[in-house]
């Protein structure tokens, strides 16, 4: 049976990617900080069958990545969709703390996820990785400085990993969504509620399950199809924001 990795596979995104690859039948190795909401996905993916581990993973420890790969000799498929946003301040009014974690999180996070799984996503013979970037990796807004920033550095390392592995047995996907109906904004906004629910503003957000659709799908194309990249984007959302 193949394997694939989620990591931030707690919530939204990952949680429904999880799901969408064990109904595919893959086994699952999932990953992110809450245990006990990892614990709930992973027991809910075990429903369709395939062997499903837990275990704790902060993306932004390079101890932390190195553990969660340990004994992962073969993996098919890894879905790097762990990260976040953090505030929505200018430009001039940036907080330094903030603009650190995001890029520490979403753009080293990545690297060191991609360098802890290149050996056995080699091993498998056909390795898939799928990174998790944004709309925002390749538009801006006012306000999206520190996040939009981060995520056109993670799309610049997707783009830099593909010429690098390429003749090697690992496909190289990016994944951009525009708003996606999550946690997100709570944890953007951390405990502004008022801010978090005015965000979607006349647009109907995609939903977790869309996106991981979309995902599932990119990821079992035949070995001889590279989807490069997927912008998933709701039909009213016209630009990041
Ligand atoms: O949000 P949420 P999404 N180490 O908050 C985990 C991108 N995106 O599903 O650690 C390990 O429900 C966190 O787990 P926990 C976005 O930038 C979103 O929307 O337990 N894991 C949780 O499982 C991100 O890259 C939208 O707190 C860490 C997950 O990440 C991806 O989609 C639009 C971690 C976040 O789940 C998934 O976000 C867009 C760490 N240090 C791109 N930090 C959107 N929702 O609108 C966080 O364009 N996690």
């Amino acid at each position: 049976m193949a394997t694939a990795v989620v990591t931030g596979a707690s919530s939204g995104i990952g949680e429904a990617t999880a799901y969408a690859l064990a109904e595919a039948g893959f086994d699952l190795l999932l990953g992110a900080r809450r245990q006990d909401r990892l614990a709930e996905v992973a027991e809910k993916a075990r429903a369709a069958g395939v062997s499903v581990e837990a275990r704790p993973l902060d993306v932004t420890s390079t101890a932390s990545v190195q553990e969660f790969a340990a004994g992962h000799d073969a993996v098919e498929v890894v879905i790097a969709n762990a990260g976040g946003a953090l505030g929505l301040d200018p430009v001039e009014g940036f907080d330094e703390e903030q603009w650190r974690w995001m890029y520490d999180a979403n753009v080293t996070g990545v690297a060191r996820t991609v360098r802890a799984f290149l050996p056995a996503l080699r091993a498998s013979g056909d390795g898939r990785i799928a990174v998790v970037t944004s709309v925002a990796g390749h538009q801006t807004y006012p306000g999206g400085g520190g996040y939009t920033a981060v995520k056109h550095a993670a799309a610049a390392v997707v783009d830099t990993l593909r010429v690098e592995l390429l003749g090697e047995p690992v496909r190289v996907l990016e994944v951009a969504p525009g708003m996606v109906e999550t946690e997100f904004s709570k944890v953007r906004f951390s405990g502004d509620e008022e801010r978090a629910a005015g965000v979607y503003q006349g647009v109907t957000p995609l939903t977790a399950g869309d996106v991981a659709e979309a995902i599932t799908w990119a990821v079992t194309r035949p070995a001889h199809v590279v989807v490069a990249r997927l912008d998933l984007m709701p039909r009213d959302q016209a630009s990041a924001r």
